[in-house]
């Protein structure tokens, strides 16, 4: 099947952990620490290409790992950053955030690139805190941990032209005969299961074209392929609405036409703009006066007289129609980008600090600053745990604790930290 639409999840690099480390050599029996900081995780980089036109290799790899940074080594060395993850994605690919079905990004040109997920910061290396306590420092702060998150990719097509109508009316017929696509062709429904893109040559110019798989009644509500692809037709500029005048599969045309339109605007509301071009197609299965005779119906239904017949089998009306699209086409300006959600996919709490009182009478504190805080503290080393509690005062959590109640001899937990709150 076309996939063009997968969920997958990304995750961006940890942070390296810093060194614990101290200068030794022959003239510094007992030096000071040296322990570098650890290196930063790689991000997650989203990159358009038109290399690749479906979604389909993320079938086999849902799961990318951007590589974690290296831990700090003595000396005052640097643990080395992760590499950045690159995940290529065909040009027009949309990435939506699960959670909420918004947008995130829309890759619709070549080359683009978007950075979904920035990798942990490193942890800083025992040098890093010499200065912060008297003592020579015997602990270092571990990398900053990332979380994975999913994303959906899903791939709009970008074309100028979306062939709509029922099954077999002869869309792909058309695009082949048009285009240099060579799409599949059979005398039956649903042949067409994913688009086919063409590009059209006429007087010096060229658009694209998009065949879509046939709609039926209820493709707006999931019937038949139509619905899965509808979404292909969202960002056309102009629609090609092929119906089958010869009646070639039973159907009343007059009735295709209205059909598909309501189709549409169930679909998307917006689609009604969208200026359509009224192709009557198979026009060599008919004789000359029963074509007018139809004909004539259709324009004293819908009061339209602004249509071509065709035959993709004689050629018939088929260069008229190239240059009918394209004197259209010059008229609607392009489409502009989606509208991208006004908000960081990636946004990094490191502000705040909630404080919530458990029904055991103990404190408990958390929040993207203190996340940041616990990371690396050992328990069981006194400078460390020194550093720690130092810190709590300066950030002024003590104080929000006794303004919330806080005293003597209560607990208070900090992530896997528990200490007894004694002034
Ligand atoms: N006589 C005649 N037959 C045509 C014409 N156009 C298409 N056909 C035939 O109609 C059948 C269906 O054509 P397709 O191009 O596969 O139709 P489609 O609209 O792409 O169909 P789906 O992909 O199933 O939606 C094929 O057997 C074609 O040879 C035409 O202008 N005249
Ligand atoms: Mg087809």
């Amino acid at each position: 099947m076309f996939l063009d639409r997968v969920k997958i999840s990304i995750k961006a690099g940890d942070g390296g952990k810093g060194a614990v480390s101290f200068l030794r050599n022959k003239m510094t029996a007992n030096g000071g620490p040296d322990g570098g900081d650890g290196g930063k995780g790689g991000d997650i980089i989203f990159k358009a290409t038109d290399d690749i036109n479906t979604l389909y290799s993320f079938r086999f790899k849902k799961k990318f790992v951007a590589e974690n940074g290296s831990d700090g080594a003595k000396k005052n060395q640097t643990g080395k950053n992760g590499k950045d993850e690159i995940i290529f994605v065909p040009t027009g690919t949309v990435l939506i955030n699960p959670e909420n079905d918004k947008i995130i990004a829309d890759l619709s040109e070549n080359g683009a690139v978007f950075r979904a997920l920035k990798g942990g910061a490193g942890g800083h290396g025992n040098n890093y805190f010499k200065s912060s306590i008297k003592q020579a420092p015997s602990f270092s702060q571990t990398g900053e941990v990332t979380k994975g998150k999913e994303v959906i990719l899903e791939l709009k097509t970008i074309a100028d032209v979306g062939l709509i109508g029922f099954p077999n009316v002869g869309k792909s017929t058309l695009l082949s005969v048009i285009s240099n696509a060579n799409p599949k062709i059979a005398n039956y429904p649903f042949t067409t299961i994913y688009p086919n893109l063409g590009v059209v040559e006429v007087l010096g110019e060229t658009y694209v074209v998009a065949d879509i798989p046939g709609l039926i009644e209820g493709a707006s509500e999931g019937l038949g392929l139509g619905h899965y692809f509808l979404k292909h037709i969202e960002r056309v500029r102009l629609l090609v609405h092929l119906i089958d005048i010869s009646e070639s599969e039973g159907r009343d045309f007059l009735n295709d036409y209205v059909v598909i339109n309501e189709e549409l605007v169930k679909y998307r509301e917006s689609l009604k703009d969208v200026k359509q071009i009224v192709v009557f197609s198979k026009c060599d299965l008919i004789d000359e006066s029963e074509l007018k005779n139809r004909l004539k119906k259709f324009e004293d239904k819908f009061k339209i007289k602004d249509y071509i017949c065709i035959s993709s089998i004689t050629y018939s009306g088929v260069d008229e129609l190239k240059k009918r699209i394209l004197e259209n086409l010059k008229k609607i300006p392009k489409k502009p980008a989606l509208q991208v959600e006004d908000f960081d996919f990636d946004k990094k709490d490191i502000q705040t600090i909630e404080i919530k009182r458990n029904d055991d009478g103990s404190f408990e504190v958390f929040g993207g600053r203190i996340e940041n805080l616990t990371r690396g503290v050992i328990l069981s080393d006194p400078r460390s745990f020194a550093y720690f509690q130092t810190k709590l005062k300066e950030m002024g959590v003590i104080d929000m604790l006794i303004e919330k109640g806080l005293k003597d001899g209560d607990t208070v937990i900090i992530k896997d930290i528990t200490f007894v709150y004694t002034k």
